[in-house]
């Protein structure tokens, strides 16, 4: 198990935390936490079937830009 984190530019309310999370789950994430304050999601997931670019880019299909 392999444990993620990206700092999510764009990101300001529970809505914006609940679609990240959405999109994360879909592709097979196992845990999300999303931290709004710090503007932080920590990903678990298996490297083995979910790649941490895959979940890069469900985030930046949101519209959301990771720094
Ligand atoms: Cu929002």
């Amino acid at each position: 198990m392999t444990k993620t984190v990206f700092y999510v530019e764009g990101m300001s309310c529970k809505s914006c935390a609940a679609k990240i999370e959405q999109a994360c789950n879909e592709v097979g994430a196992i845990k999300v936490q999303v931290d709004l304050v710090q503007k932080q999601v920590e990903i678990e997931h298996d490297p083995n079937s979910l790649e941490a670019g895959l979940l890069k880019e469900q985030v930046e299909k949101l519209g959301y830009k990771i720094v």
